[in-house]
């Protein structure tokens, strides 16, 4: 097989990286929702918000999105979800099994599942900054009004030769879906706006539910998601299955959606 590619020099394409980037970036530096954390409660929170027309960004630390989604327990690449979080498989076109011995225990492959949910999160319009860090929340009048990120290499350079500035972005709401670090919240915390619980002991049987029940506005302008509100909560952690994952990031989805019609 010939193939002729169209012609195009070194710098041009150089060119086309920095432009297209500095674009979106510049667009992105003040948007609707940022959601910190690309796992799989953030990816379905970017979803339902740029399918309902909301701007929305997601910071994620590593060059891949997915957090924990990429597979079930430990080292083996089956996720589980209980149902009715089905529903969110089918919507996603993910094909998955009945657990022959528990009804409504679903199993699906990881790679495949999460594959699926990032390209809906892509499709669907979220715009994705990766290898950024959250460093700091903006905080104007008693209110989260954005965050302050820095590229994560800087976070691994020696402190001697780190004095990177970060950059800050505004938005009308911001999304922790940080996971178990709750990074967001903690930032919080740490100038003692507010108390949190850590995250509880293991319960799956309680915790699905609770995480979907305490997705909300946890400090004005800051919605938790996902594990991230079992760690400002207190709620018992829930190991390797996703379904409140997936309805979590749902949930909170509808309140930003909620709270920007207001
Ligand atoms: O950990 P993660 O998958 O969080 P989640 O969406 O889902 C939790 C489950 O995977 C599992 C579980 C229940 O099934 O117990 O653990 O709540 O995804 C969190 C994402 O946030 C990124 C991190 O790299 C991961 O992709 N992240 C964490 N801290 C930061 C961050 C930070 N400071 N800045 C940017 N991204």
């Amino acid at each position: 097989m010939t193939v002729k590619f169209a012609p195009a020099s070194e710098s041009q394409i150089t060119r086309a990286i920095v432009a297209e980037f500095a674009k979106e970036f510049e667009q992105y530096a003040k948007t609707e929702v940022i959601i910190v954390g690309g796992g799989p409660s953030g990816l379905m929170a970017g979803k339902e918000l740029a399918s309902n027309g909301v701007e929305v960004l997601i910071i994620e630390r590593n060059n891949y999105l997915g957090g924990g989604f990429w597979l079930g327990g430990v080292l083996m690449n089956k996720l589980t979800v209980r149902s009715p979080a089905e529903s969110i498989l089918d919507e996603l076109g993910v094909p998955y099994t009945e657990y022959s011995k528990v009804k409504g225990l679903y199993v699906a492959d990881a790679p495949h599942a999460c594959s699926k949910l990032i390209t809906a999160t892509c499709d669907a319009g979220a715009k994705i900054l990766n290898m950024a860090s959250l460093d700091d929340v903006v905080l104007h009048n008693e209110k989260v009004s954005g965050v302050v990120v820095n590229w994560s290499a800087v976070s691994a350079l020696p402190k001697e030769i780190a004095c990177v500035d970060p950059v800050s972005l505004e938005s009308k709401f911001v999304i922790d879906a940080t996971g178990h670090d709750a990074s967001v919240v903690k930032q919080l915390r740490e100038r003692g706006l507010l108390e949190i619980k850590g995250q509880g002991a293991m319960w799956v049987e309680r915790s699905e539910n609770l995480v979907v029940e305490h997705t909300s506005e946890f400090y004005p302008g800051l919605i938790v998601t996902g594990m991230a509100v079992s760690a400002a909560y207190g709620l018992p952690r829930m190991g390797p299955t996703f379904g409140a994952m997936l309805m979590s990031g749902k949930k909170a989805a509808e309140v930003a959606i909620e709270k920007l019609r207001v």
